[in-house]
């Protein structure tokens, strides 16, 4: 059964470039609810705790230190189909090949700095809300 609920970022990169809104606006107008919000900035280990699934790949530290280089927006999205939705919605990693209107087409700025992050199974969407989430946190 497709879970309805996943998890997002926006990047250091959009939140720099001033693109907070119009992908809340691109998000609001797919028809996720918006559960879950905040506005933070991640050590360097909490983004290593986060990505730890991608410790082995070359891009690891480039990853890690722009992903607590500025402050992001984590959010959680509740929709019928959620995380498939949202990946549709977000596009492919590098942005010269998302789809035209999708939110990396539009936003990102390269493939390390594409805009935003979307959970990519049922199973990561509940441990990434966790990881940023306490259960008084979440008004689904
Ligand atoms: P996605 O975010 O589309 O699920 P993943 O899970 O393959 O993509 O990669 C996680 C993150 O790692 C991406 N969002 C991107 O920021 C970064 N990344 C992926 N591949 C590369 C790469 N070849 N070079 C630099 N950064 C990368």
């Amino acid at each position: 059964m497709a879970s309805n609920r996943t998890f997002t970022m926006i990047k250091p990169d959009a939140v720099a470039d001033g693109h907070i809104g119009a992908i809340l606006a691109k998000i609001n107008e797919a028809g996720f609810r918006i559960i879950a919000m905040k506005m933070t900035h991640l050590s360097r280990q909490k983004a290593e705790g986060f990505y730890e699934v991608h410790k082995e790949r070359p891009f690891f530290g480039e990853l890690t230190a722009f992903m607590s280089s500025g402050p992001i927006v984590a959010a959680v999205l509740e929709k019928e189909n959620a995380v498939a939705d949202f990946r549709t919605l977000i596009g492919a990693t590098d942005p010269a090949k998302a789809a035209p209107g999708t939110i990396r087409a539009l936003y990102a700025r390269n493939m390390g700095e594409n805009a935003v992050h979307g959970s990519d199974s049922d199973e990561n969407a509940a441990i990434e809300v966790a990881y940023h989430f306490a259960a008084t946190e979440i008004f689904g």
